[in-house]
Order: C-alpha cells, then structure tokens, then sequence
C-alpha cells in the first residue's frame, strides 16, 4: 500500500514537471534515496553514477539523492520506487524478499561460508540471475541493477559482552523487518522485533531494544556505537546490498536511456565494493578507540547449530540455490 509519504512525493514530482514547463522538459532528474548518510560508500557510489549520466547525457539525466532516511525507510523506498515517486532506491536484500521471495536465499543465517564467498556468489551466475527475476517478475515494479557489499551483520547491545549463544539469552534485538530475521534471533535465544532503521536510534534510547545487529561501518555511522558498546563478532548474516530502478520510471524511458542505467547501474557493483572495504576499516578502528569491547567468536558452530529451525522451516523452498551458492567456490 502507497503510504502517505509516498502519495505526497509523487504529487511533488508532478508538481515538478508542470512548473518546468516544455523548455526544460528535456532534463531529467531521478531521485534516488538511501539510508544512509552522504559519503557512505552505497550512497557515494550512485552520486557518483549520477555524475557519469551527466557527462554522457551532457547534463540530460541527472541523479538527485536524498540520504539520511529522508524518504523513510526501506520498505517506504520499495513503495515510492514501484510507483514511480523515487527512481534509484538503494536498499538492503532483507526487505527485498518480501517482493521477490528467492531473494530470501540470502537472508538466512550463514547462508555464505564468509564475506568474500558472498562476492563470488553476487559476481556470479546466481547473481546475475535474481537481478534477473526481479526485472522480470511484473509484480516487482522493480529493475534490479547491482548488488553492493553489505560486510557481514553482528550484534551489538548495551547490556554485556556476548561471546556464547547463552549470552545471547532474553536480550531484546533490533532486527530489519522479515520474518526470518526475527527467528534468526528468537532461534539462537534473543527476542527479535522487528523494525525499520528510521525506529531504532529511540528503540535503544528508550530500551524498547537492547540492542541490534550490522556491519561496523552501519553501527558506526547510525550513531549506535556510544548507545550500545558491545560488539561480537558474531556474523550470522551476510546480506549484500541491492540497487533497484523503478519500473514505471524505466518503462517511461527511451531503448537508450535505459541502457545507460542500466550499464552505469552495473557499474556501481565494482565502484561500490572499493569504498567499502576503505570505510569498513574506518569504522572498525573508530569502533575500537570509542572503547567498544569487540569481541571476536572464534568458533561460530554453536551459533551454526542454533539456527537450525530457522534452516528446517525455510531452507527446503530454497533448496536449489542452496546447493549452488554452497557449490561457488
Ligand atoms: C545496513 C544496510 C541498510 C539497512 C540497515 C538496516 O547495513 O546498509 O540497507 O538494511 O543495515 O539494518 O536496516
């Protein structure tokens, strides 16, 4: 369902196009959102895209972003992209799933054997091939262009340090708004609520949560680190990244408008992945000098254990591409 936001945006473009009039017809801006602030490496990625459009359109299409949430949260974004209000939404695979339900194959728990099997994997034949089933799924309203990195989610609470999956026991944790991710946590013994990221700087605050889980570079630049300063390593989900076009947009768009978002789109996957292992280091030696204890889990198989009902109530669906990212070397 459209939410209001969304329906106040589209009227905004509206709005947009009619005072440009037919001299200014020509140019196009597409707005593209993010989470995340500017300089972060998915949002510096797509501006960046944006000014390879310019040079090649000479200044035709252009890309606006709007960082920070300032369009909502994720699952707003999807919304406002299917139905035109937002072109670029750049969004993590969790909400995904809720729209192209494969897509879940890389929502469960340990899924990949690290980060850079996870890149073999999105590089690669299965890769191309969701990126597919979203552009071809009608109901998606989606064209999916590039997978970014995403690292690899841990926990991080207020209360103590976790270095078991008993520690883990009754503390309340933010997960991103899927139903795997809340029994990820409910399996290994923690409660998960489910919530936007737009909610949980004041879930925290608050203690709604005890606390919630990401890369380092999210946990550093949402603010997280001096609310909740215990990290461990526990890296039970690696969720890449994910770039999406709105349909209706596309569909609107000349043969060869469409290729350049689409090739450029592409492009960002490689551009992405540089600027991201520069600020994951970053945000590991803020963590550390912000005098967060960061615990690393040397033996993650208990954790591997416990998320077995989690494996027992979806991973039959998804059986087929199981065994081939298993398989991707
Ligand atoms: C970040 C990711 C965002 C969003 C966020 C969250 O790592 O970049 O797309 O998914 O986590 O937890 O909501």
């Amino acid at each position: 369902m459209p939410t209001r936001r969304t329906i106040l945006s589209a009227g905004l473009i509206a709005a947009a196009v009619t005072l440009a009039g037919p001299a200014l017809a020509q140019k196009t801006v597409l707005k593209a959102a993010d989470v995340h602030p500017l300089g972060y490496p998915t949002v510096e990625a797509v501006v960046q895209m944006g000014k390879k459009l310019e040079q090649a359109t000479n200044g035709r299409l252009s890309i606006q972003m709007y960082p920070s949430m300032q369009l909502g949260g994720e699952k707003e974004m999807i919304e406002q992209a299917q139905v035109g209000a937002l072109q670029f939404a750049r969004v993590s695979v969790g909400p995904v799933g809720a729209v192209v339900d494969n897509l879940n194959v890389f929502n469960l728990p340990f899924v990949f054997r690290n980060t850079a099997h996870m890149r073999a994997v999105i590089d690669g034949p299965i890769g191309d091939r969701l990126l597919k089933e979203i552009t071809d799924n009608p109901k998606s309203g989606l064209i999916g262009l590039a997978w970014m990195d995403s690292g690899a989610r841990s926990f991080y609470n207020k209360t103590r340090d976790i270095k078991s999956v008993e520690d883990l026991k009754g503390l309340k944790f933010r997960m991103m708004g899927n139903p795997i991710f809340v029994d990820t946590a409910n399996a290994l013994g923690a409660n998960g609520v489910a919530m936007g990221m737009d909610q949980v700087m004041n879930a925290l605050q608050t203690g709604v949560v005890d606390g919630a889980e990401n890369n380092p570079p999210s946990y550093d630049s949402f603010g997280h680190v001096p609310v909740a300063k215990h990290y461990s390593l526990t890296e039970h989900l690696i969720i890449p990244e994910i770039l999406v076009f709105s349909r209706k947009s596309f569909d609107a768009m000349s043969k060869e408008d469409q290729a350049l978002i689409m090739k450029f789109g592409k492009e960002t996957q490689l551009e992405q992945r540089k600027l991201w292992d520069e600020r994951t280091k970053m945000a590991m030696d803020k963590i550390k000098a912000a005098g967060v204890n960061v615990i690393t889990i040397a033996d993650k198989k208990p954790f591997q254990d416990a998320v077995k009902p989690v494996w027992d109530k979806y991973g039959a669906k998804y059986a087929d591409l199981v065994k081939q990212i298993q398989e991707t070397k």
